[in-house]
């Protein structure tokens, strides 16, 4: 028989495909109410409600239509109780008085604020906060705290690191990594992941994939391809990381981490806008207008061809599509699927891919393109 997951699954495409194209606003109302709730149970440390939660807004946004009564919610799988009492509440007020109270409160207000900072987690976000810090301001003026240089750069790029990337801004960044990747090695297969590859557009960051067909040419591109970027100014911020994967990754290790150990950069790059664009709303009569570029979080990975599909799977996304898949290969297929490999415990061997499709086979699941994996 079919397993739950891949029931879930299929029926999730199927949902996915017959979608309208247009969003309807109480949609968003439900799933923003439901985002807030998974954020306020996460800083409270509760990861199982605030992952209940998720899940509920994933079961929504793959509906066909808006959902108007709560009978519906019953016949769908994923729901829990807590979720379905707060989607009825807005049903049927138009509002939810728990997440409105939640949104008030200072605490949820602070850790938000704080999170969206690049570089502060939530063990950091929870330490300012007892420690009285409330606002950008505090921690700008404050004496004693000690930032990281990478909470440095994210604290003096908040707004703009806050401003959804656009698909035009996204290409435009990818267009800029290709050529200076090409200049230093010709072939260089640059690929748009994350959210723009699912279609989406507008993003909080740039996620692009570096690889050559072939093996070992992309070792040491990285570094020659930021070099030239900062050569130009058009770096604010980077940080790179080795290619870890030989130290730190065993192929049976049962670990969970998401974390993958690619050669890799988590950039801040600053890109050229049209001054007009700069312009808008209440920029138009501070020093400020006059500022024609804006900070872009950029990250940056590097693959080697034979791990590129798996690489391609794990950066495309979503979070949850992605925590889903994984789960669904460890406990229906005993196999361990991570952004480098797919591991078979059973036949003790790792599996190896030319293409997506070919990792979707090896979980005996009909491939779903990435338009498909809004979870
Ligand atoms: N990813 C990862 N390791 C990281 C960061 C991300 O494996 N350190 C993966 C998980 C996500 C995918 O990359 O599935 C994209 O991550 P993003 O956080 O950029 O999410 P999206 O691109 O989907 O959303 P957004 O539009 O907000 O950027
Ligand atoms: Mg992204």
């Amino acid at each position: 028989g079919r397993s739950p997951m891949l029931l879930h699954i299929s029926w999730f495409t199927e949902c996915m495909a017959a979608r309208e194209p247009v969003k309807i606003e109480p949609r968003h109302l439900l799933e923003d109410a439901l985002e807030t709730l998974s954020k306020e149970a996460s800083f409270c440390g509760s990861d199982g409600r605030s992952l209940a939660f998720i899940r509920a807004a994933s079961v929504l946004r793959s509906l066909p239509s808006t959902l108007t009564t709560i009978e519906e919610l019953n016949r769908l799988p994923g729901f829990g109780e807590h979720s379905k009492r707060v989607v009825q509440e807005i049903l049927e007020d138009g509002f939810s008085a728990e997440v409105e109270r939640v949104t008030q409160k200072e605490k949820y207000q602070t850790m938000k604020l704080f999170t969206n900072i690049f570089g502060v987690g939530m063990k950091t976000a929870n330490r300012w906060y007892q420690e009285g810090l409330r606002s950008l301001g505090d921690l700008r003026n404050s004496q004693k705290l000690k930032l990281s240089k990478q909470q440095e750069a994210g604290l003096q790029h908040y707004e703009d690191l806050n401003m959804p990337v656009s698909r035009a801004e996204a290409d435009l960044i990818a267009k800029m990594v290709e050529e200076v990747a090409h200049s230093f090695l010709p072939g260089t297969i640059i690929t748009l992941a994350g959210g723009f590859r699912r279609g989406k557009l507008s993003g909080h960051d740039v996620d692009i994939l570096i690889t050559h067909a072939q093996e070992g040419r992309e070792e040491g591109l990285l570094s020659k391809v930021i070099g030239q970027l900062q050569s130009q100014g058009l770096i604010l911020y980077h940080d790179l990381k080795r290619n870890s994967y030989h130290d730190a990754f065993s192929p049976d290790s049962k670990s969970t981490s998401n974390m993958d150990h690619f050669e890799r950069s988590f950039s801040i790059f600053r890109l050229k806008v049209a001054s007009h664009i700069g312009d808008i709303g209440a920029r138009d009569h501070s020093p400020e207008s006059s500022k024609d570029w804006k900070a872009v979080r950029v990250d940056l990975v590097v693959t080697p061809i034979s791990q590129y599909p798996y690489a391609l799977l794990g950066w495309t996304g979503s979070k949850h599509f992605e925590r889903e898949l994984r789960r669904f290969s460890c406990n229906e297929k005993k196999m361990v699927l991570n952004s480098h490999a797919l591991y078979d415990t059973v036949e003790q061997k790792i599996l190896a891919a030319t293409c997506e499709e070919d990792i979707f086979l090896y979980l005996g699941l009909e491939y779903m393109p990435p338009s498909d994996r809004n979870a």
